[in-house]
């Protein structure tokens, strides 16, 4: 699939910093100390509604990752996948009586819009899980064939307990564990499995839904987990830097992909850091997609909102956090950006040396966009009420907002 178009990302004076991340796997701060080329997989839309503020600011934390590895003079691997195939994207296209493959189509051109006036950088490699299937097949025949798979009625089960390391991402009990496999796509009450908890390989075609050439697996489709993994394996490797996504995907979805990536390679980790974003709400509920509780990139943008003050509301609170968005979070945005636009459009203005760096310590600090943006805050307020001589400074400003918060002034 392609991806969007990249918007450039300024050059900035002085030495970029190392990302020390939050892992969810050891619970505690990593520095990562990538090689040249740091590499990157973040899960991608299921492409069955629009994109709204909470996909934006989970893809938001990873683009500023991206952006203090470029500021370090690093190249960035960045692998994301579109889940082109999946229950609830079929279930919506029954429902509203269209075809799955032109709604996928339709969803995933939209996402790719919002992501462009977003600023978000694209990845190199940008893969639908129906392309990925041929990579699948293989991958599951020879879990399978080792004993880490099994049969189950034509169904293709993996075997949690083939990876001496599940549970070492989410380390959530067992209790836990199985109510979020039931809630999140799972069927740990299925009868004949080896242990509950076990996810789908590779799913039998069932009557009505599309299905897919298996070659020994038969005809079927693929589960949610391996078509992520396969991607990640097949384009950066094992070991890679950053695994990415919400924090609903702590478990089941990361949690067993990285035991299949274990399992076929004998290797681990998987990822030196699962990183994950804070769930975004609306009205006290999660937004999500099945609850409808929504507020679309894309309806902002048809109402005239600048997507620098959307990138900046999501700027506006740390990654990690759960927060809920209203219209006073665009609001304050919206009057920020103004606050900032106004102050590097004078042809002089206080040194910004500093608050480069300030930019820089914030944003290897666990990705602390809120400090960011206070630190700008206080150059602009300076800006305004003293002004200053330095001529560089307002074009230095707006490179480094640029460069490395994603926002054009
Ligand atoms: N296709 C799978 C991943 S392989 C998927 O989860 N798709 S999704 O469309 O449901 O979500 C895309 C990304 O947005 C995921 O990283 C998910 O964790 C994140 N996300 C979904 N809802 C929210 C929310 N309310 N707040 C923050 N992030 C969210
Ligand atoms: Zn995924």
């Amino acid at each position: 699939m392609h991806a969007w178009p990249a918007s450039e990302v300024p050059a900035l004076p002085g030495k970029g910093r190392d990302l020390r991340i939050h892992d969810t796997a050891t619970g505690g701060r990593v520095t990562l100390a990538p090689g040249p080329v740091a590499r990157i997989y973040v899960c991608g839309i299921t492409p069955y509604d629009a994109t709204h503020m909470g996909h934006a600011a989970t893809y938001n934390a990873f683009d500023l990752v991206q952006r203090v590895w470029l500021d370090t003079k690093r190249q960035v691997h960045y692998v994301q996948n579109v889940t082109d195939v999946d229950d609830p994207l079929l279930e919506r296209a029954i429902r509203d009586g269209i075809d799955w493959v032109g709604l996928a189509e339709r969803e995933t051109a939209l996402f790719r819009e919002d992501m462009t006036a977003l600023r978000m950088l694209p990845p190199q490699h940008y893969i639908g899980a129906v392309e990925a299937i041929p990579g699948i097949v293989p991958l599951v025949e020879q879990l399978r064939d080792s004993g880490a798979a099994y049969e189950l009625e034509g169904d293709i089960y993996f075997s949690v307990d083939a990876d001496p390391h599940f549970g070492q991402v989410s380390n959530y009990t067992t209790e836990l564990m199985r109510h979020l496999s039931a809630e999140r796509g799972g069927d740990p009450e299925r009868p004949g499995k080896k242990n509950p908890l076990d996810p789908m390989l590779w799913m039998a075609a069932r009557e009505g839904e599309p299905s897919w050439d298996g070659a020994s697996l038969g005809a079927g489709r693929p589960g949610w987990h391996i078509e992520c993994v396969a991607i990640a394996l097949d384009h950066l490797g094992m070991g890679f830097d950053v695994q990415g996504g919400g924090s609903d995907l702590i478990f089941p979805h990361h949690e067993m992909g990285a035991s299949h990536a274990q399992a076929l390679t004998g290797e681990f980790p998987m990822a030196k850091a699962y990183v994950h974003a804070g769930m975004v709400g609306l009205d006290g509920e999660k937004m999500s997609k099945s609850r409808g509780n929504l507020v679309f990139v894309s309806r902002l943008r048809r109402d005239g909102v600048d997507p620098a003050a959307i990138r900046l509301a999501l700027l506006s609170h740390h990654y990690r956090a759960d927060w809920e968005w209203t219209d006073q979070v665009l609001q304050d945005a919206v009057e920020r950006l103004g606050r900032w636009r106004a102050a590097v459009s004078r042809p002089d203005g206080p040194s910004a040396d500093a608050l480069v760096e300030e930019l820089r310590e914030a944003l290897s600090d666990d990705l602390d966009a809120p400090a960011a943006l206070v630190a700008v805050d206080r150059w602009a307020a300076l800006q305004e009420a003293e002004g200053g001589t330095d001529d560089s400074a307002p074009g230095l400003v707006s490179r480094a907002v640029d460069a490395l918060l994603g926002v054009a002034l």
